[in-house]
Formats: C-alpha cells, sequence, structure tokens
C-alpha cells in the first residue's frame, strides 16, 4: 500500500524553527508570532496530485504539485521569494526541492504512525515540525 497523506493534521511541537525563519530573511517581529503558532494542515492526495493547505491564526498558505511536475511557487505570506519548486517521491516520503535565490531550500514530508512529520531546509538550517492526526 502506498502512503496516503490525506487528512487533517495538528501541530505538536517543532524544532529549529527560529534558525529556518532567520536563514530565510524573516524579520524579527514576524518571527516573534510566527514562533508562536500552531498551524494546521489538510492535505489532499489523488494518486500523485496533492494540495496541502496550512492554515493558521497569523497566515496562510496553499500549495498545490503533482509529482514531478516543476512549478512556479510565489511562498506569498511566507518570505515571499519566488522559486521554481519540484516535487518526487523518496521511497514514502515527498520531498520538495525550492530551486530560488536560497541555497539548500526545500522540505520533505513523511508519516510515522499517527504523526506526519515536515522538515524544513534553508541554506545550513533544518527546523523539524511534527503534527498528529486530527
Ligand atoms: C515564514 C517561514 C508563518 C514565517 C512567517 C509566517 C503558514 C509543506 C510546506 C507547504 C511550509 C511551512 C511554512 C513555514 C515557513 C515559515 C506562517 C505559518 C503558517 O509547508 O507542508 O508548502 O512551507
Amino acid at each position: 500500500m502506498p502512503v496516503d497523506f490525506n487528512g487533517t493534521w495538528n501541530f505538536v511541537r517543532s524544532e529549529n524553527f527560529e534558525s529556518y525563519m532567520l536563514a530565510l530573511g524573516i524579520d524579527f517581529a514576524t518571527r516573534k508570532i510566527a514562533n508562536l503558532l500552531k498551524p494546521q494542515k489538510v492535505i489532499k492526495q489523488e494518486g500523485d496530485s496533492f494540495s496541502i493547505s496550512t492554515t493558521s491564526t497569523f497566515r496562510n498558505y496553499f500549495v498545490q504539485f503533482k509529482i514531478g511536475e516543476e512549478f512556479d511557487e510565489d511562498n506569498k505570506g511566507l518570505d515571499n521569494r519566488k522559486c521554481t519548486s519540484v516535487v518526487t517521491w523518496d521511497n514514502d516520503k515527498i520531498v520538495c526541492v525550492q530551486n530560488g535565490e536560497k541555497r539548500n531550500r526545500g522540505w520533505t514530508h513523511w508519516i510515522e504512525g499517527d504523526e506526519l512529520y515536515l522538515e524544513l531546509c534553508c541554506e545550513d538550517q533544518i527546523s523539524r515540525q511534527v503534527f498528529k492526526r486530527g
């Protein structure tokens, strides 16, 4: 059975998010707020087509992609930098490479039990977020 990311996922904890945001150049005030958020993710998956909606009391972010197909990403409400992004499977993980101004930028999602993991990378920083199935 292939992995099924479908569902509503509620924030549990994060590590090193401050350093990731610093690497992305997020300003002080925004970082202070962002560090307090407990975002929710709603993932919709149909075969290799995905949408990921991340919502919080402060900002929301929506992204849609098909595995292996490059797309233009605007990161609106995040750092607002444009990227050319592509998501591929790495066994049971989905790996996004975000090509743009920032070196080594991307993220990886995978599932362990009833937890969804997200690893966010930018330059030399890696932040990990954990979500639980709602
Ligand atoms: C910006 C950097 C916080 C911090 C300020 C705004 C949207 C994979 C992927 C979806 C992400 C997570 C975004 C983290 C960037 C923080 C607003 C937080 C809520 O998730 O699920 O493409 O990129």
